[in-house]
């Protein structure tokens, strides 16, 4: 993408409704524009980030084996009726009535939706494990919406579903989930440490929050220090191999790590007194096994191996993807903008011309781009006509890892520099190895993915 044809519309100054630091550089970077309390509009850089994290969300998805599929963001009040949640959820819920006074509900999550697909169209223990998810706008009429899309009103989450025979099986997805979530999370460059939490309106005793270790966090957590010692890396696992997934759920979740809701000072005091923490936190997701709490007001059943009809076992698993953004800038940012970790940056490399309208700059310019574009790297060209220190504001505001400098007194010596955002650290070389090395650099990035795009 070339800048100057690109719609980025920074803000010079700092908005005074931001009260938190991503917030406040996603309105700087012109990533989203507040549409009402809580509701966003994308702006391209957002909405870009945005799909790569969905992207990430898909393909993980995919490796454990769910199954995208797309519901509706308005919801019959009826099905809600079913399980009682109607009059349960309360004041969140954003109720609506249709010309016909048909009342719907803007769906702050989708239970009893899915609930509804599964016993319409499944009938045997045959077609089971089953899980689908999808990824779709959600409603929930917050009290206080704040901190940008931290706690919107509306926003986008992956919630998926697990359809199981038995008590075990359902555990097994669980366990799945904790397992793919654990790999979600640290593709997008972020530690989140599996927590036990309280199940809230979506119900279930069994229930994990992922959480982002942050002083801007929402959440209070308690620690076993040990824990963020804890790498999942590039294991591979076999989604199906029960006794895998239940390891990686025990080496995750043994040590002490709660919430405020499910924290217990006396377990906590067994913790050595130098490794107990007391932090903040970013809930980034959250995995609940709830049995038959749906199935069974709701009359989703499968013919069992013995002929008798039973509800099906469930369990849902949510990841805040909207949030997200904001939780990734929370970790990772300085004083003069974001810094994107590699797997979710909306661009790979800024390209900075320091001498537009020179011809021989222009055209290194030009080969570099048309050279990074080839190798499937996506690069964002600064090809305005502007001052070289406003060009540099612009990258490090906007948080690209990369950048590579080009100017007329380096080319005489067939030399630009390569910049890393993190380290600050710059590098003389050729445009040849700039590409090069940029390239080298991503490929582990591109080969965490799925070959083939999944959804
Ligand atoms: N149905 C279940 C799991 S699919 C569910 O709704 N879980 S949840 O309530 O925990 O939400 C899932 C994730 O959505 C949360 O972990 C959080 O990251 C995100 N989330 C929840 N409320 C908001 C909000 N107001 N703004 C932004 N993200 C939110």
């Amino acid at each position: 993408m070339r800048l100057s044809r690109y719609f980025l519309p920074v803000l010079k100054e700092d908005p005074k409704e931001a009260q938190i630091v991503s917030h406040r550089l996603m309105l700087r970077s012109g990533m989203i524009k507040q549409q009402a309390a809580g509701i966003y509009s994308w702006l391209p850089l957002g909405f870009k980030v945005l799909r790569r994290i969905e992207q990430i969300v898909h393909e993980e998805q995919t490796r454990a084996g769910h199954i995208p599929l797309l519901m509706p963001t308005l919801q019959p009040a009826d099905l809600w009726r079913e399980s009682g949640r109607y009059d349960d959820y309360g004041e969140e819920m954003l109720r609506i009535r249709d010309r016909h006074k048909r009342d719907l509900l803007y769906g702050p999550t989708n239970e009893e939706m899915i609930t509804d697909i599964f016993r319409s169209h499944v009938n045997s223990y045959k077609d089971l494990p089953l899980t689908l998810y999808h990824i779709q706008w959600k409603f929930r009429d917050e009290i206080r919406p704040r901190f940008g899309v931290m706690r919107g009103r509306e926003f986008l989450m992956k919630d998926g579903y697990n359809f199981d025979l038995t008590r075990e099986d359902a555990l097994h997805a669980y366990n799945r989930h904790l397992v793919s979530y654990l790999r979600t999370y640290e593709r997008m460059g972020l530690q989140a440490i599996p927590m036990r939490a309280d199940g809230g309106p979506i119900g279930g005793d069994y229930t994990h929050e992922f959480l982002v270790l942050a002083e801007t966090g929402e959440s209070e957590v308690f620690y076993d220090s040990q824990i963020t010692d804890l790498k999942f890396g590039s294991r591979d696992i076999d989604y199906d191999d029960k006794a895998q997934c239940q390891a990686v759920l025990e080496e995750f979740t043994s040590r002490y790590a709660r919430t405020d809701e499910t924290h217990d000072e006396a377990v906590f005091a067994q913790v050595p007194e130098d490794r107990r923490r007391v932090a903040r936190g970013i809930e980034v997701g959250q995995i609940f096994y709830f049995g038959t709490k749906y199935s069974e007001p709701m009359g989703a059943t499968v013919v069992g191996p013995d002929g008798a009809r039973v509800p099906v076992h469930m369990g849902s698993h949510g990841i805040g993807v909207s949030r997200l953004l904001g939780a990734i800038i929370e970790a990772s940012h300085d004083d003069k903008g974001i810094i994107w970790p590699e797997g979710v940056t909306p661009f790979h490399v800024g390209i900075v011309n320091l001498k537009q309208g020179d011809v021989a700059t222009d055209s290194a310019c030009e080969a570099l781009y048309a050279e990074l574009k080839a190798r499937g790297l996506d690069p964002l060209y600064d090809d305005r006509d502007e001052r070289a220190g406003a060009k540099f504001a612009t990258m490090d505001l906007i948080g690209l890892p990369w950048r590579i400098t080009v100017g007329p007194r380096g080319l005489a010596a067939n030399k630009v520099e390569l910049t890393s955002r993190r380290s600050g650290e710059t590098t003389e070389m050729s445009p040849a190895e700039a590409v090069e090395r940029l390239s080298a650099t991503y490929r582990p990035v591109f080969a965490a993915g799925l070959p083939s795009p999944a959804a």
